[in-house]
């Protein structure tokens, strides 16, 4: 009898192991958030990123962060909407809508054993997270730096979007890229800075791209805007920004017309290593 037992425990010792060397081969998950600032894009990014990477034969699972979004372009596999109703919770606890949500938020970071569990579940081996369109309930809250700590991941990094619509001015364009690089300190992530919409700004794409790749042609287009206050303001920030490297690469793209995407999935290659399993 107590022969049998110890083959039983020893069959069990040897299938645990083999099953955690098989968990450990195989959770090699690239995790991508998409951030920026509300209508940039993010959701429809999120959903043709999860196309191409599909299509190449890569196994992509898509993350919901936003409690208070009602359409998707895209099906998730995990949604925060399944722990929490932001309407439930306006009524239950008296609150408006940005209450709501930051109380949604906090129950979503307190969820994170299940979200993650839903993750292993999955198993993909990409992971792309599409988060809240209230930029700074995400990235300056505790909640929204806690999830992107704790999905446990090999490889994690951030696309920050530029709304194009937003940044057709050079003093807007500083703004953005300062909540940019504000974004960056904040998640502490590797960040790819990506200009969305270029189908509907024309030649003032021409005028970002120099904006973002030439110190004096910005500067320059300041001073014909601006003058006085506003002028040293931004030229003070910009040269802060300038130095954090903010501008070094701006990826255009326009999720509507497909155009730059093939040129952001390959920094996205480049900095995940994802070279060897997506190849064109
Ligand atoms: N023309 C054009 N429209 C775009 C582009 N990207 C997004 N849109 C549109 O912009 C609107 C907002 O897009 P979403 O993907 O929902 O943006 P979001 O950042 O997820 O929005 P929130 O989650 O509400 O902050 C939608 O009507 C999209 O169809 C683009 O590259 N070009
Ligand atoms: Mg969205």
């Amino acid at each position: 009898m107590i022969f049998i037992l110890n083959l039983i425990l020893i069959f069990y010792n040897l299938t645990s192991l083999k099953y955690k060397q098989i968990k450990k081969i195989q959770r090699r998950l690239k995790t991508i958030f998409i951030s920026g600032t509300a209508g940039s894009g993010k959701s429809l990014l999120t959903s043709k990123l999860n196309e191409y990477y599909t299509k190449n034969g890569v196994f992509t699972a898509v993350l919901n962060l936003d409690p208070g979004v009602e359409n998707l372009p895209y099906t998730c596999d995990i949604d925060v909407r399944d722990y929490v109703d932001i309407v439930s919770i306006m009524k239950q606890y008296d609150l408006g809508p940005n209450g709501a949500l930051i109380m949604a938020n906090d129950i979503i970071a307190s969820k994170i054993d299940d979200i993650q569990n839903e993750v292993n579940r999955v198993n993909p081996d990409y992971l792309i997270v599409d988060t809240p369109g209230q930029i700074e309930l995400f990235a300056y809250r505790s909640s929204g730096k806690f999830l992107v700590e704790n999905i446990t991941s090999e490889d994690k990094t951030n696309i920050f979007l530029f709304d194009g619509a937003l940044i057709t001015t050079p003093v807007n364009f500083v703004s953005i890229a300062l909540l940019a690089t504000s974004i960056r300190l904040r998640l502490n992530l590797p960040t790819i800075n990506v200009v969305t919409k270029t189908d509907l700004i024309g030649s003032k794409l021409k005028d970002i791209l120099q904006w973002s790749s030439n110190l004096r042609t910005l500067e320059n287009a300041i001073a014909n805007e601006s003058d006085g206050e506003i002028y040293s303001l931004t030229t003070n920030i910009l040269r802060g920004l300038n130095l954090g490297g903010f501008a070094q690469g701006l990826f255009p793209i326009s999720n509507v017309t497909g155009d730059g995407l093939v040129n952001l999935e390959g920094a996205l290659s480049r900095i995940l290593n994802l070279g060897e399993e997506v190849e064109d």
